[in-house]
């Protein structure tokens, strides 16, 4: 299988798993990207036995609202059951590196409020070291040269996205060559940098699944 149909194979294995706990009322919440797009095409079958979904991004509501899946404030949805998502990296923890997209202020607001974090990626996402890939940082944009600095006196060397905005209205640093030895304590640290909004380092909420394809089948982690 390419990347393309492992893609496709997680996304159907999350309906599948979150098929039997559906109910009339249930509103998840939907992650965005690549991944979260094959999710999102295989839940439009589900989409008469359950109420609706909470998105991370306006490309994912988007979508969701193309397959006639009604989208929700998540002010108005309370808790919900899940939420599923594709992820940049990921260690055996299931601690992510998200945010590529940009989306990851959304995602990591969603997942918080979800009782079940459903990751969903395909193999070429593990590693044993988080931090390959650039760690997304968003920012406020009067902030984003003092932060940068910041990250800088961290060890890491920040580069802007260029004419790149979030949904939010901010901008992203993507921060290489960041040595990621405990992944919660760097979350929390660069979150306590003032003008970041967060950073894609999910470690002090890891996925509580993953569901990764790989050329053998899909595998469920724990
Ligand atoms: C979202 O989509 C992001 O957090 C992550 O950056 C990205 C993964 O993209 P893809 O599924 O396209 O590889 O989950």
């Amino acid at each position: 299988m390419n990347q393309d149909q492992l893609k496709q194979a997680v996304g159907q294995a999350a309906v599948d798993y979150i098929k039997p706990h559906l109910q009339k009322d249930s509103i998840i919440g939907v992650g965005t990207g690549s991944t979260a797009n094959c999710f999102i095409d295989a839940l439009a079958e589900l989409k008469n036995d359950f109420d609706g979904a909470v998105a991370s991004s306006e490309a994912t509501a988007e979508r969701l609202k193309s397959h006639g899946i009604p989208v929700y404030d998540l002010n108005s949805s309370g808790t919900l059951d899940f939420y599923i998502d594709g992820a940049d990296e990921t260690n055996d923890h299931l601690q992510l590196i998200k945010g590529g997209g940009g989306a990851l202020t959304r995602e990591k607001i969603v997942a918080a409020c979800a009782k079940e974090f459903i990751c969903i990626a395909d193999e070429s996402k593990w590693v044993d070291l988080l931090g390959t890939f650039p760690l997304p940082v968003e920012v406020i944009p009067m902030a984003r040269s003092y932060v940068a600095r910041e990250l800088v006196a961290l060890g890491g060397d920040p580069v802007y996205r260029q004419g790149f905005v979030t949904d939010n209205g901010n901008v992203i640093l993507d921060v290489h060559n960041m040595s990621i030895q405990s992944a919660t304590a760097l979350e929390e640290r660069i979150n306590n940098i003032v003008g970041v909004v967060t950073n894609g380092l999910f470690a002090c909420r890891p996925a509580d699944v993953l569901l990764m394809g790989t050329a053998d089948g899909v595998k469920t982690i724990k």
